[in-house]
């Protein structure tokens, strides 16, 4: 298994290279009805400001076209989800990182079974040693068919694969603290808010009985916190999205569709006390992705996914400074390619370069080569 993989990717890598001068097989941006795509002049590259040295990671073949989460594993590896939503030709995959090395983890993920997908997102593993994924259906069906799935790790190889929540709208980021586990669904609409999301709430005791089945449309009881998109020029609503917590615990995510970052202080029973939208000062972001929060100095590194760039928000102070942004780029130097995801790992910053924008982003291509980067904080 692994030195195929190797030699695939190494064969991705060498097709990307032979191919520079060749017409490139790009896809463009996705665009909607009605839309004015026609008439955006996308900002050139070189008028974005190239901040920060981030470094390529991996280059990745057309069958892992669209990586995105990162979870650090018990034993120091990283697993990597690729749900190839950019072109789901291809399977959905999970990766394991060891070293410098990348190998399959799980190449056969249980498709939904009507949209006939799997769709890994962000992933974390549980205090009982097994590994947990979010779905999004949603570019598949808006019907909730996102499911909350479970990896049964065994001697430190997964084994079984089995859904314990569905009826998410779009199931996106997972955190576990202690023994509950928190999900962001960007899309939890309720009857008269079709711009709505939400933060959910498990315990491990509930997810270790049996499948859970969300309703759709309400206030559900495992819903913790709502949140409203406000639309703006990339018509985009997906709403809250990547979640971390802080040193004392609280609970922080950021919106998609409209960049507000936001955060949920909970009961000691871990219920909501309050939830609030941060005014974060030194730079507006208006598109939040996958964040993670170094919880020795509580600052959260976040993915303004719509222009390129990793921001830090220092939570003590709610400042901004943007660690590393550039211009349109295929990824093949490292450059950001639309980031979805961070992971840190001692001094490195791990960042997936999801390279699937939408209107008005700065990438503007899904573009070979398929991508992953590192920032070092030293
Ligand atoms: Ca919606
Ligand atoms: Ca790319
Ligand atoms: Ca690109």
């Amino acid at each position: 298994m692994n030195s195929s993989l190797t030699t695939l990717l190494l064969g991705g890598a060498l097709l990307a290279g032979c191919q520079q001068n060749q017409p490139k097989a790009e896809q463009p941006a996705a665009t909607q009805p009605g839309d004015s795509t026609a008439t955006h002049v996308p900002p050139a590259a070189d008028t974005v400001a190239t901040i920060g040295q981030p470094q390529l990671l991996y280059t990745l073949d057309e069958a892992h076209n669209t990586p995105d989460g990162l979870a650090l594993a018990p034993d120091g590896t990283i697993i990597l989800s690729v749900p190839n939503l950019a072109n789901n030709a291809y399977p959905a995959v999970l990766l394991k990182m060891t070293g410098d090395s990348l190998a399959p983890y799980l190449t056969n993920l249980p498709v939904e079974p009507t949209t006939q997908k799997a769709a890994p997102m962000d992933l974390a593993f549980g205090p009982d040693g097994n590994l947990y994924y979010a779905e999004n259906q949603y570019e598949n069906s808006k019907d909730f068919k996102s499911r909350l799935m479970r990896v049964r790790v065994e001697n430190g190889k997964p084994g079984k694969v089995e859904t314990v929540v569905d009826k998410f709208g779009l199931a996106n980021a997972v955190v576990w603290k202690g023994n509950t586990l928190y999900v962001t669904d960007s899309q939890w609409d309720l009857p008269g808010n079709d711009k709505g999301s939400a933060i959910f709430r498990f315990t491990l005791a509930e997810l270790s009985k049996g499948p859970i089945h969300l309703q759709p449309k309400t206030k559900d009881p495992h819903v913790l916190a709502l949140f409203t998109t406000t639309v703006n020029e990339t018509n985009v609503d997906n709403g809250a999205d990547g979640l971390d917590y802080d040193s004392q615990g609280r609970l922080y995510t950021g919106s998609f569709g409209d960049g507000k970052f936001y955060r949920v202080t909970l009961k000691p029973d871990g219920t909501l006390a309050s939830q609030e939208t941060l005014p974060l000062t030194g730079k507006q972001i208006p598109c939040i992705d996958g964040l993670v929060i170094d919880r020795k100095t509580d600052k959260a590194y976040v993915c303004n996914s719509r222009q390129n760039a990793i921001e830090v928000i220092d939570l003590k102070t709610l400042a901004v400074t943007t660690l590393a942004q550039n211009g349109d780029t295929d990824g093949r130097d490292g450059l950001l390619d639309q980031p979805a995801e961070v992971l840190l790992k001692g001094q490195r910053l791990y960042v997936s370069d999801f390279d699937k924008p939408e209107r008005n982003f700065v990438n503007t291509r899904s573009d070979a080569p398929h991508t992953m980067s590192y920032i070092s904080l030293k």
